[in-house]
């Protein structure tokens, strides 16, 4: 099915009526969040308005260290007086971290793809949980505005929708709209090829060497359906924290014939352990997170619990054959 992105009437009021925007995201930003912020800068400068670009960081992941300097992480008196503040890829100004309390009684627009959970008082909300990124509906805020996206803009777009598919791995059959938008950004200028090359590419040794630590670790249980690895936290220190990616353990577990769920898990302190799990199609980890004390989505949780990892792994290991036959 085809669908098309439109932003409400509201939000294009609300971007009309005022001024002056402080524009932020949520706190630990991805390259959607800070791609949809930068270009939502870009576009409103170019309508003459007064952009203040916040966010609360850190600037962890790579494809975003590059763009740190463009943001403050302080909001003063100053920057309050006459301003709006749009709030992107989260509904909830909690998620905004440190920049929380200076956001605090202004007007409020929210843009973002994540299905809401708590209704938040808002001028106006843009949230589209069908969209695949935040930047996308970036996209079709100049589309309504009626202006032509430069090659900066279309960079900052197509990174954003890249980071959210996973280089459009998680579109399914009727997507089609994702890829006409993004062939309009490759055509002003987005490249695929730079793009791949950002997300995927400038990775640290140590960070494959982790990763290559915490994957010789991994066990198989319950038919090879339950896949679950540990790292101490000597190895933690060993390659840095730093160097942790994540995404590509799951990813490369996940990958492995007849898995239906992954979980790692790590010692962050003499007697804490953080427990990280994911699952594919029907596997529902947020449950088994609970039991920690955690939470989650159906097919990505975690919890942090007490423990050190040799027994929570055998803890996770009962839980799981609780609900897989
Ligand atoms: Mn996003």
């Amino acid at each position: 099915m085809e669908k098309s992105f439109n932003p409400p009437v509201a939000l294009l009021d609300f971007i009309k009526r005022h001024d002056k925007f402080i524009i932020t995201g949520h706190e630990e930003p991805d390259a959607d969040c800070i791609g949809s912020q930068l270009a939502l800068a870009s576009l409103l400068r170019r309508l003459d308005k007064t952009v203040l670009l916040r966010s609360a960081g850190p600037f962890r992941k790579t494809e975003i260290i590059s763009y740190k300097n463009l943001f403050s992480s302080e909001i003063s008196a100053e920057d309050r007086a006459d301003a709006a503040v749009i709030i992107i890829d989260c509904s909830n100004p909690s998620r905004t971290g440190c920049l929380c309390d200076g956001l605090k009684g202004l007007p409020l627009g929210i843009i973002d793809h994540h299905a809401a959970g708590n209704a938040v008082n808002a001028d106006c909300a843009y949230i589209e949980p069908a969209s695949p990124s935040s930047t996308v509906l970036v996209f079709s805020l100049f589309k309504s505005l009626s202006v032509k996206i430069n090659e900066d803009e279309a960079r900052l777009l197509f990174l954003g929708l890249c980071t959210d598919t996973g280089f459009f791995r998680h579109i399914d059959s009727g997507g089609g709209e994702i890829f006409r938008i993004a062939a309009e950004l490759a055509d002003a200028g987005a490249s695929p090829k730079e793009t791949f090359y950002k997300i995927s590419g400038g990775k640290t040794l140590n960070s494959r060497l982790l990763l290559g630590t915490v994957l010789c670790h991994t066990e198989a249980h319950i038919n090879g359906k339950l896949l679950i690895s540990t790292e101490t936290m000597a190895e933690t220190e060993k390659y840095g924290v730093e160097n942790r990616d994540s995404d590509a353990l799951y990813q490369l577990l996940s990958q492995i014939e007849n898995v239906e769920a992954v979980v790692v898990v790590r010692q962050s302190a003499a007697n804490k352990c953080a427990i990280g799990m994911r699952s594919r199609d029907s596997v529902n980890v947020s449950k088994i997170a609970a039991v920690f004390g955690g939470g989650g989505h159906k097919n990505a949780a975690g919890a942090h619990t007490e423990g050190n990892v040799n027994s929570l792994k055998q803890a996770v290991i009962s839980e799981f054959n609780k609900i897989m036959p």
